[in-house]
C-alpha cells in the first residue's frame, strides 16, 4: 500500500494498436464505436464497499491514448494494482499496457481476467508481466484477491477460489470461480468510473449508448463460437431496470445489450419489456438473438419497449453451411423472423460468414442474396476464422484443415508479430478479404437498398452519419 493511505486500483481498458485480426471488414470496423469493458466494470464494482480502496479507470480507446500518454497517467496515479480485461483478440495490447505499467511504477501487481485468461488460465499466469489471474466468473474472486492484497495478506491469496498468483517462487493456480446463479446479486457495474459522455456508436442516431448485460450463457452449440452450452443466468426484470433507470439519470439513453442470446427464456424477455413499458421509462436499445426463439409477440413488446435493431447471426444462406456451423436454424426459420422484425417496425442487423470449410464462392454469393432478399437494414461479412478453444478449431485440426493449436502457442508465447489466419484449402486470404470487400459493396450499392435508406431519413444530421457508414463501405 502506498504509504498508509488508500490501495489504489487502477483499471486499464488498453490502447487498440496491435490488431491481430482482420475478420471483419477493416474500413467498417475502424472508429465504428466506443464500448466500455463491462467485465472490468462488473469486477471494479465489486470494491466500492471497500473503504480503504481507491478505483480509478483509464479508457484508452476513449479518450485516444496511445502508450506513451498512457505510461504517464499510471506515473501519475503510482497504483497498487493494475486491472485489465483480455480478449484472445486484445491480448498484444494488454500485454504491451501491463509492460508500460511495470515501467512506469516497478512496484504495481498486474491482475488480468477476461475471455482470454478463462480460456488459457496457466498459460497467461506464466507471462512474465503478469502477478495475478482470476478466470472464469470474476467478481467473488476478485474481491476476495483484493481483500487479502489490501490487507497485506498474501498467504490468503493462494486459496482464492478463481485467482491464479506469483508468490515469491511459487506460482499457484486455483480452479475457476464459481457461476453465479443469482446475477440479481451482483452489485450495479461500476459505470460511475467512466467518462459516460465518450461511449456511442455509428448506428445509435447520435446518442451516447451504453453496455449493459441481462444475462450470461448459452444452450445453444454453434461450433464457432466458445460461449455454446453454457449456463444461462440472468437478472430479474427489476434489476434490469433499476441498472436502465441508474444509467438514464446521468444522461444516457440507448442501450447495447450484450448478452450471448437474451432470447433464450422468451418469457422473461417479454418480462423485461412489459415492465419498461409499465413504467413508461422512454429509451432505445439494440440486442441480439437468435431467429428461432423470437415470436411476433416479443416482438411487437420489444418494439413498444424502445428496441429499435436485432442483430442475428444468419451465418449463411445455405442450409448445408448452417448444419455444418451446428447452427439449428433453418433458412425458412430465417426468412420468417426477418419478415416479422420487419413488420414489428424494428431494424436487421445480418451478420454474415464467408470462408466456412468446403464454401464455394457461389454458396457466398448466394449468401449475399439472401441476405437481400429477407431484406435486411444493415450487414456484415466476417470471414470464418477458427477461434481458440473452439468446437471449430477441434474439427478442423481433425479434419487436417489446420495444422496444430496455433492459439495455445500463442497462448504461450503471445509474439508480436502474430496474425489470425483463416485456414481455407480453397482460397488464398488476400482472396477472402477481396471477396469480403466485394460482396459488401455489391449489398450496399444494389439501388433498391440506396432508395429505401434514402426514404427512411429524418434530418440533416441523419444523412450525415449514414453517408458516413456508407462511404467508409463503399470507398
Ligand atoms: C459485447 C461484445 C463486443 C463489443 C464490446 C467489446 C468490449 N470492448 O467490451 C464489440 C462489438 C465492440 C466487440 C468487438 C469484438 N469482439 Co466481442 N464480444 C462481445 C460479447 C458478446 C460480450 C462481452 C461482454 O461485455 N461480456 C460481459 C462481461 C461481464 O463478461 P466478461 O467480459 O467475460 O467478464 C467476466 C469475466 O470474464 C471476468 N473478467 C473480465 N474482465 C476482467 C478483468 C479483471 C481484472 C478481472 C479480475 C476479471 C475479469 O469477470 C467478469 C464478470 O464475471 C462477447 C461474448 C462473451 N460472452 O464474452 C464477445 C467476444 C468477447 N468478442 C469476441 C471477438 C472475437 C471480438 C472482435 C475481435 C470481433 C471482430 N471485430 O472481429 C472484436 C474485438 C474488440 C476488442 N478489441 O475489444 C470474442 C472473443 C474471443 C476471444 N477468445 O478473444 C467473444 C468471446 C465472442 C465469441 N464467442 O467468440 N465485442
Ligand atoms: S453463436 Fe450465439 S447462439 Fe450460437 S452458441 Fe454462441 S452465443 Fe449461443
Amino acid at each position: 500500500m502506498n504509504n498508509g493511505s488508500k490501495f489504489k486500483v487502477l483499471f486499464i481498458i488498453q490502447p487498440d494498436t496491435r490488431r491481430i485480426w482482420a475478420a471483419v471488414a477493416e474500413k467498417l470496423d475502424a472508429g465504428r464505436e466506443f464500448r466500455a469493458t463491462l467485465g472490468l466494470l462488473c469486477v471494479a464494482a465489486m470494491l466500492k464497499d471497500f473503504e480503504d480502496v481507491e478505483c480509478q479507470l483509464i479508457d484508452c480507446s476513449a479518450r485516444n491514448f496511445g502508450y506513451p500518454e498512457l505510461h504517464e497517467s499510471i506515473k501519475s496515479c503510482n497504483p497498487d494494482l493494475v486491472c485489465m480485461s483480455a480478449l484472445t483478440f486484445s491480448l498484444l495490447d494488454v500485454r504491451k499496457s501491463a509492460h508500460v505499467a511495470k515501467e512506469a511504477c516497478p512496484n504495481t501487481k498486474i491482475c488480468l481476467g477476461g475471455v482470454h485468461v478463462n480460456l488459457f488460465p496457466a498459460e497467461t499466469l506464466n507471462l512474465k508481466e503478469v502477478d495475478y489471474i482470476v478466470h472464469g466468473e470474476g467478481e467473488k474472486p476478485f474481491r476476495e484477491m483484493v481483500r487479502a492484497l489490501k490487507d497485506g495478506n498474501i498467504e490468503a491469496i493462494k486459496s482464492v477460489e478463481g485467482v491464479g498468483c506469483k508468490v515469491g517462487s511459487e506460482t499457484i493456480l486455483n480452479g475457476p470461480g464459481e457461476i453465479i446463479r443469482d446475477m440479481d446479486s451482483f452489485p450495479i457495474p461500476a459505470y460511475d468510473l467512466l467518462d459516460l459522455t465518450k461511449y456511442s456508436h455509428v448506428l445509435s442516431e447520435g446518442k451516447r449508448s451504453m453496455s449493459i448485460q441481462t444475462s450470461r450463457g448459452c444452450p445453444y452449440a454453434c461450433t464457432f463460437c466458445d460461449i455454446r452450452k453454457t449456463a444461462f443466468r440472468f437478472k430479474s426484470p427489476e434489476k434490469v431496470v433499476e441498472e436502465i433507470m441508474y444509467l438514464m439519470k446521468t444522461g444516457n439513453t440507448d442501450f447495447f445489450i450484450v448478452d450471448d442470446t437474451i432470447s433464450v427464456h422468451k418469457n422473461r424477455l417479454n418480462d423485461i419489456c412489459e415492465l419498461i413499458i409499465k413504467k413508461g421509462i422512454k429509451i432505445t436499445f439494440k440486442i441480439s438473438a437468435r431467429v428461432d426463439n423470437l415470436d411476433e409477440e416479443s416482438l411487437n413488446l420489444l418494439k413498444r419497449a424502445g428496441c429499435n435493431r436485432i442483430n442475428f447471426g444468419v451465418e449463411s444462406g445455405s442450409q448445408r453451411l448452417l448444419d455444418y456451423l451446428e447452427k439449428d436454424v433453418t433458412l425458412q426459420q430465417i426468412k420468417e423472423t426477418f419478415r416479422m422484425t420487419r413488420e414489428a417496425g424494428i431494424q436487421t442487423f445480418a451478420y454474415l460468414i464467408i470462408g466456412i470449410p468446403t464454401e464455394t464462392t457461389s454458396e457466398m454469393e448466394k449468401s449475399v442474396e439472401f441476405v437481400s432478399e429477407i431484406r435486411a437494414d444493415y450487414f456484415n461479412i466476417s470471414i470464418c476464422t477458427p477461434y481458440p478453444k473452439t468446437a471449430l478449431t477441434d474439427r478442423m485440426i481433425a479434419d487436417n484443415l489446420i495444422p496444430s493449436d496455433y492459439w495455445q502457442k500463442f497462448a504461450e508465447d503471445p509474439k508480436e508479430d502474430f496474425r489470425v489466419q483463416f485456414w481455407n484449402n480453397a482460397f488464398k486470404d488476400d482472396e477472402l478479404r477481396g471477396l469480403q470487400q466485394n460482396l459488401m459493396k455489391k449489398f450496399y450499392r444494389r439501388p433498391a437498398y440506396l432508395l429505401r435508406e434514402l426514404s427512411k431519413i429524418r434530418s440533416g444530421s441523419e444523412f450525415l452519419r449514414k453517408a458516413k457508414v456508407g462511404l467508409r463501405i463503399l470507398r
